[in-house]
């Protein structure tokens, strides 16, 4: 279009945001947002970036506007936009910029550091009844192949693609982290259903990922790789194009990141990954670029999930997020919550991981003082918890957990102030 041509157009009035956008097209005008909305995108996408951006796409031709419907649809994102090919993240890097900056506390000089070594990590076993409170452990990583578009972008031919050359890369795997790859077409509905409540599959149905396009074609080209243990796993084609976890009962953090460091190791010869020097490896959020990594426990905290600011403080210090024990946006009805750590960039996976037990420690702390002194802190000996507890059951706890409300940090805040409800 000629410039003068542009010219002569009118502006479009403002689009209201709010979920009845359901196309990128539908937002034709300068994105308004309700008063009181906190996502990083509303706050980052001023006007010059708009204008700037509106009509751009990537350079596999998917639109600035795909990109940020998710949090134009859905006004209590904590962040709102979603990447679709490791080329927009330069593409769109007006509005990506601030949003890293702001989120991860990495600015645009800044490189990325790996360590996967788990020799590095420090951490002692729990002591034996300590470690009782902690019913499973679990660390994943997400990664993309260089080679295809992000999740968002992606086609329907190219995810397919993907699938398959995930299926030849899990041919390397051996010993402990040999398995089989189960595709979710065909997979029956209580299999599915079981291996969902077992936490071992990722749900359906995110309005998040709907948004950006991350659903599309469902359930085709999608599945899961594990072991006949389940304790080494690959998600493929969810959010990012692989999700490698490694988990098991228990409180061993030092076992499952092992395994974990061992599998990144093997699939990261036969696999292409997107990375580069300053965003690490390339995600399709921008909350889990750098490591991608999230390491958690599920651990039982009667006493100190009851005070909430206590809860908070610690959370906060450790550079931790608390979760529901059901994945991302739930809450908790059995005391059980998800405690991981919250920054993924411009760290190494060593360090993280080391946040997530320092935290943890910490947490435990925190409940044994709690504690009635004669209190036994085990998940199936519900006798500990306190009275008031008990009665206060899932109807009661959102107001509660997670803990953190969705207020993004201030732009002179480190990035460890960061919400704990999101990533
Ligand atoms: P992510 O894959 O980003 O870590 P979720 O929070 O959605 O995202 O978690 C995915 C699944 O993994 C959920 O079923 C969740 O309960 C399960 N999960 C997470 N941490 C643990 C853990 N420490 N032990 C057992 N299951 C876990
Ligand atoms: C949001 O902005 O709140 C959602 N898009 C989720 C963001 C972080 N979670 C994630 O990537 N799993």
């Amino acid at each position: 279009m000629m410039d003068a041509e542009r010219e002569m157009r009118p502006t479009p009035r403002p689009t209201k945001c709010g979920t009845h956008l359901t196309e990128p097209e539908e937002i034709k005008g300068f994105p308004t947002f309700p008063e009181g909305t906190k996502s990083l995108l509303s706050k980052h996408l001023t006007q010059a970036v708009w204008d700037e951006c509106k009509d751009m796409t990537d350079e596999h031709g998917t639109s600035f506007k795909r990109c940020i419907l998710s949090g134009c649809q859905n006004v209590d994102s904590g962040i709102g936009c979603y990447a679709s090919s490791h080329q927009s993240y330069n593409q769109f890097a007006s509005l990506f910029d601030p949003i890293i900056l702001e989120y991860h506390g990495h600015e645009k000089s800044a490189k990325h550091v790996s360590d996967m070594d788990w020799k590095n990590l420090d951490c002692p076993p729990f002591d034996a009844k300590d470690a009782k409170m902690i019913k499973s452990t679990r660390i994943r990583v997400g990664r993309n192949l260089a080679a295809y578009p992000l999740g968002p972008g992606i086609t329907r031919d190219q995810r397919n693609e993907v699938e398959k050359a995930a299926q030849v890369a899990f041919k390397a795997f051996e010993g402990e982290l040999e398995g089989t790859y189960y595709p979710l077409n065909g997979m029956d509905a209580a299999t599915q259903k079981q291996l969902i409540e077992d936490h071992f599959l990722f749900k359906e149905g995110d309005r998040f990922l709907e948004a950006c396009g991350l659903n599309r074609d469902w359930p085709e080209g999608r599945g899961i790789f594990h072991t006949p243990s389940k304790e080494f796993l690959v998600w493929v084609n969810e959010e990012d194009e692989f999700r490698i976890i490694s988990m098991q009962q228990g409180a061993d953090i030092l076992a499952v990141f092992r395994r974990l460091s061992n599998a990144c190791a093997t699939i990261g010869k036969v696999a292409e990954f997107a990375h580069d020097e300053h965003l690490g490896y390339i995600t399709s959020c921008p909350t889990n670029l750098g490591t991608a990594l999230r390491a958690s426990v599920h651990i039982h905290l009667p006493y100190l999930g009851k005070q909430k600011d206590q809860f908070k403080t610690i959370a906060d210090k450790f550079h931790v997020q608390i979760r529901g024990a059901h994945g991302e946006h739930t809450e908790t009805d059995d005391h059980i919550y998800d405690i991981s750590n919250i920054r993924r960039l411009g760290l190494s996976e060593v360090s993280l991981v080391q946040d997530m037990y320092n935290g943890v420690k910490a947490m435990i702390e925190a409940e044994k003082a709690l504690a009635p002194k004669e209190a036994e802190w085990t998940v199936e000996e519900t006798a500990a918890e306190p009275e008031d507890a008990k009665v206060e059951k899932a109807e009661d706890a959102p107001a509660e957990v997670p803990m953190a409300s969705s207020e993004p940090v201030k732009a002179d805040a480190p990035a460890q102030a960061v919400e704990s409800e999101v990533p």
